[in-house]
């Protein structure tokens, strides 16, 4: 069969055999994550009907209450994974603590946590702008048929077994690694299944597309500020491009597919940074890693923060391994 041709499902029962100690339980998780994901993507499609079919906290024609697509994705994901059993413990942006998943099997064998953002970006719904969502799995670190503790959560994101995103785009794609590279699979909707498209897919070395949301230029270090100025400076390849989604999942996955670096620095206004280390940059850092870029907060490897808390925010550097490198540089020299 052509590698083009070959469908997520395939995919994931050729490839299990590549993964150490492999019992078909990751499997089943990126299967759950493939099937929520079509749920959620029938909703985010529909999402500009709801002035028509009516919007959130009001009730439908079948007199249920209306949700929120941030509350529905999360319970989606939440759910799906629950229902088929194949996780102990799920931490989701969108809750304040994890859950314990109490197996119905009574040995409770389950032996992995998931950690996500269901719906990233989602302001960006009601202008018709993509979305995502974005996933880490860890193995649990505490014994086998306990309950989960933070300290399954509370992992190096080196220590990741998986990662990947979803994004809600003019098609919708689901992207992931299990550390042996990264794949893109787009949905066909017609027929609801998700097609191998972009095997392998790798951030170029250079690059020539910087985004950050500049409007809060005057907040940002002075590192930052320096490393822009260099972006838009004419010399060489420069000056580079400027594009800013505000979607994290739709930036990254533009500047994986033409080079480019993200920027989501501290600033005066938001000290540690806006984004999530669990949900949301150490996903990110390994898919960047396996894809040939590199993922730092400005001085150090984004996977190698110790957590020490759920929500933690940090600053995040990430794309073409050069223009993370250099904005190093530059951080550092200020
Ligand atoms: P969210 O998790 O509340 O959606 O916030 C994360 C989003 C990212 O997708 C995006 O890159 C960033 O926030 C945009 O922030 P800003 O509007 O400050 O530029
Ligand atoms: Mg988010």
């Amino acid at each position: 069969m052509q590698e083009k041709n070959k469908t997520l499902g395939e995919y994931i029962i050729e490839n299990q055999n590549a993964f150490q100690y492999s019992t078909g339980e990751l499997s089943r998780i990126i299967n759950s994550i493939r099937l929520a994901a079509k749920v959620v993507n029938y909703k985010v499609n529909k999402a500009g009907l709801v002035d028509i079919v009516g919007a959130a906290g009001e009730q439908n024609i079948q007199g249920e209450d209306q949700q929120k697509l941030d509350v529905f994705a999360n319970d989606t994901f939440i759910q799906t994974l629950i229902n088929r059993n194949i996780v102990c413990g799920i931490a989701s942006e969108e809750n304040d603590d994890f859950i314990t998943v109490n197996s119905l099997d009574e040995n409770n064998q389950n032996k992995y946590v998931v950690l996500m953002d269901p719906l990233d970006g989602s302001s960006n719904i009601d202008v018709n702008v993509s979305v995502g969502t974005i996933f880490s799995v860890f193995r649990r670190v505490t014994p086998v048929g306990t309950p989960v503790t933070s300290e399954d959560f509370l992992q190096k994101g080196v220590n990741q077994v998986a990662a990947g995103y979803v994004v809600y785009g003019t098609s919708t794609m689901l992207v992931y690694t299990t550390g042996h590279g990264v794949n893109g699979f787009t949905l066909n909707p017609a027929i609801g299944t998700f097609y191998l498209s972009h095997p392998n897919m790798q951030f170029s070395k250079d690059g020539n597309i910087y985004s950050i949301n500049e409007g809060n230029y005057v907040h940002f270090p002075q590192g930052v500020k320096n490393y822009l100025k260099y972006c838009q400076a004419e010399e060489g390849d420069r000056p580079y491009s400027s594009r800013y989604i505000g979607s994290l999942v739709s930036d990254f996955h533009r500047n994986m597919i033409k080079g480019g670096i993200y920027i989501y620095p501290t600033s005066s206004k938001a000290p540690n940074g806006k984004l999530r280390l669990l949900y949301e940059c150490n996903p990110m850092a390994f898919l960047a890693e396996q894809a040939g870029g590199k993922a730092s907060d400005g001085y150090n490897r984004i996977m190698e923060i110790e957590p020490t808390e759920l929500h933690q925010r940090v600053s995040f550097f990430c794309g073409s391994y050069n223009m993370v490198e250099k904005a190093e540089e530059f951080m550092k020299n200020s």
